[in-house]
């Protein structure tokens, strides 16, 4: 028992080392969180903002005049600085342009309901005033006040829950603690690690969780080689001082409330636990001067909606810069986020998430009572189709206008007639007023357009790879295979073919995408069998994936000749990864040809 806690403890160390991808450890005994009602006010909320905010901001993504890569607040391990050399930024830490009134209300503004901000990051910097460790704001900076009892203090004004983000594992200035691979003496030792829980990480949770009032939630994150044990330590703290506090799953060892889920990263079929998708909105979580990418607002607005659709949180991150202040980008977008909540929030809060346990491509459906919201995120041209509404429609009407949508049947679609231009082009809502409650048919089912999209997501997956950002992550030897079970409502003849992405490296999301091609398949559908080779024949724009595009092989045609339950199997045969993707299937997708 104990060895096999050692080997994972050895997966664990190697992950702690990286940014961990999404890993097993922050799954949650769904049991335990669904029978307490602790968890309601976050279930009806939905929509957070996160806070990167530290001594890191100040660095702007540069140290000493040169660009380091990677997200900014990393800035310390990547460039490799020194920790008596970082402890310096603390000198010039002063603020001058920091609201914390501002960002609560730019919160509340927003539409957000929660906050979480870094009151510690892996720097080991504390945003407020601690007794037992000095690297902090009040007895570190000029600024010399506790920045997180000034911003508790604006939430409360805008009525916004509280949460605070600590890194319980990693502290890259603390001698024995997680992740400092860099400087020797503060290398992570057995011994150093157990000292910083008891002298650090243990008494700075137990001051911010009650000098502060009520606290309602704690943000760990990356666990790393932490033991069940410790990650207990965290816990029951955390539940002895705040009894109703919710505990990220990021506290590791399987004990948290809620799962998040990888960052920017969202689930193809609604997961039936709690969980929450942190979200930057450009590359970075704390302010870097040259990140660009900037997402669009609507891109957010389907992040939030179609979270909301699968049963998650939306917790999106603002990066002050160095003087405190908003990056105007943010501000922008947060603006139009805002508009629109104003209109449209009752789709978000305290709404059910879809009857539906698989997404759509034009966005996601939430629920209450009699009413069915359509989130249309991707204006579809004309008309939009959904498979296996069994209710009756009442009524259909825009949200935003009232105006009436034209519906019929055509099978077993539901088919609303639209017009050619969104009215709302970031988010167009369409209600629904059902009779009863939902009962919808589950079938992974043709589109009415003639396609069959079959995403890796939504496969029986043997291969023992999970999926990262909807492909298989990391397919490297020919084992197992990817099977489903569709529904055909148009029988005929089909071109084959199969879709790939390349693999995402999340802590440098600037840098290109591994991709392998190359790859010998067979495609089993009923009786029929194809074999091909999975290469690049051409790319098409992948939608709402902001780090690839797709690579479609062609692998021939297959006749289905009838409408009713098929079985189609993608089995490989031999798996290139000499650039370290392997086969990074996103979807078999089956086009009607003549
Ligand atoms: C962590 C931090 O390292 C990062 O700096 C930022 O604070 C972010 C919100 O959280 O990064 C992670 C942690 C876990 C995963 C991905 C990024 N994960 O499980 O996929």
């Amino acid at each position: 028992m104990h060895k096999i806690v050692l080997g994972l403890l050895v997966v664990f160390a190697l992950m702690a080392c990286n940014i961990p991808q999404k890993s097993q450890d922050n799954k949650v005994d769904v049991e335990a969180s669904q029978s307490t009602d602790k968890m309601e006010w976050w279930r009806n909320d939905r929509f957070g903002m996160f806070i990167h905010f530290g001594l890191y901001s100040q660095c702007e993504g540069y140290w000493k005049d040169e660009s380091i890569g990677g997200i900014g607040e990393w800035i310390f391990k990547h460039a490799k600085i020194p920790v008596d050399e970082y402890k310096e930024l603390a000198n010039t830490f002063t603020c001058e342009n920091m609201d914390v009134d501002a960002w609560a209300k730019l919160a509340k503004e927003s539409g957000m309901k929660y906050v979480v901000i870094t009151t510690k990051h892996h720097d080991g910097f504390a945003l407020f005033h601690s007794k037992v460790n000095d690297f902090n704001v009040v007895d570190a900076t000029p600024y010399s006040k506790d920045i997180i009892a000034e911003f508790v203090e604006a939430c409360r004004k805008y009525d916004l829950k509280i949460g605070f983000y600590y890194s319980q594992y990693q502290d890259w200035s603390y001698q024995g603690a997680g992740g400092n691979n860099w400087d020797k003496p503060y290398a992570w030792s057995k011994e150093g690690f157990k000292n910083y829980m008891d002298e650090k990480a243990l008494p700075q949770v137990r001051e911010l969780l009650t000098n502060y009032g009520k606290i309602d939630m704690i943000w760990f994150d990356t666990p790393g080689k932490m033991k069940k044990e410790e990650s207990e330590a965290f816990l029951n703290l955390a539940k002895d001082v705040q009894p109703k506090i919710i505990v990220s799953g990021r506290v590791g060892n399987d004990v948290g409330d809620y799962v998040q889920m990888e960052d920017n990263d969202l689930p193809k079929r609604r997961p039936d636990f709690d969980w929450e998708a942190p979200v930057t909105m450009n590359h970075t979580w704390a302010y870097k001067r040259d990140d660009h990418h900037w997402k669009s607002a609507g891109y957010m607005l389907w992040q939030l909606t179609y979270s909301a659709a699968m049963g998650g949180n939306y917790l999106l991150n603002i990066g002050p810069k160095g003087d405190g202040s908003v990056p105007q980008e943010s501000v922008n977008r947060l603006k139009v986020i805002g508009d629109w909540m104003k209109v449209n929030s009752e789709v978000i809060y305290e709404a059910d998430p879809s009857p539906f346990v698989n997404a759509f491509n034009w966005g996601g459906i939430t629920h209450k009572g009699n009413k069915l919201y359509l989130n249309i995120t991707d204006w579809p041209k004309r008309q939009l189709s959904i498979f296996g509404l069994q209710n009756k429609v009442n009524k259909a009407y825009f949200l935003a206008s009232g105006d009436a949508v034209e519906t019929s049947r055509e099978g077993e679609y539901l088919v609303l007639a639209l017009p050619d231009e969104a009215p709302d082009r970031n988010a167009t809502v369409v209600v629904l007023e059902i009779e009863g409650e939902p009962i919808v048919n589950q079938a992974l089912v043709q589109k009415l357009d003639g396609q069959i999209i079959l995403e890796s997501e939504l496969a029986e997956n043997t291969t023992g790879r999970m999926t990262h950002f909807g492909s298989v992550k990391k397919w490297m030897k020919p084992k197992g295979k990817l099977a489903w079970d569709f529904e055909v409502t148009q029988a005929g003849k089909f071109k084959v073919e199969v879709i790939t992405t390349g693999f995402k490296r999340m802590a440098w999301p600037e840098k290109p995408a591994l991709w392998d091609g190359g790859h010998k398949v067979k495609i089993v559908v009923d009786e029929q069998e194809i074999k091909g080779e999975v290469d690049k024949d051409r790319t098409e724009k992948a939608p709402h994936d902001l780090y690839n595009d797709f690579k479609v092989a062609e692998m021939g045609t297959v006749t289905i000749k009838e409408a009713g339950r098929h079985h189609l199997e993608l089995v490989a045969e031999t798996i290139e990864n000499s650039n370290k993707a392997g086969l990074a299937v996103r979807m078999v997708r089956l086009v009607p040809s003549k």
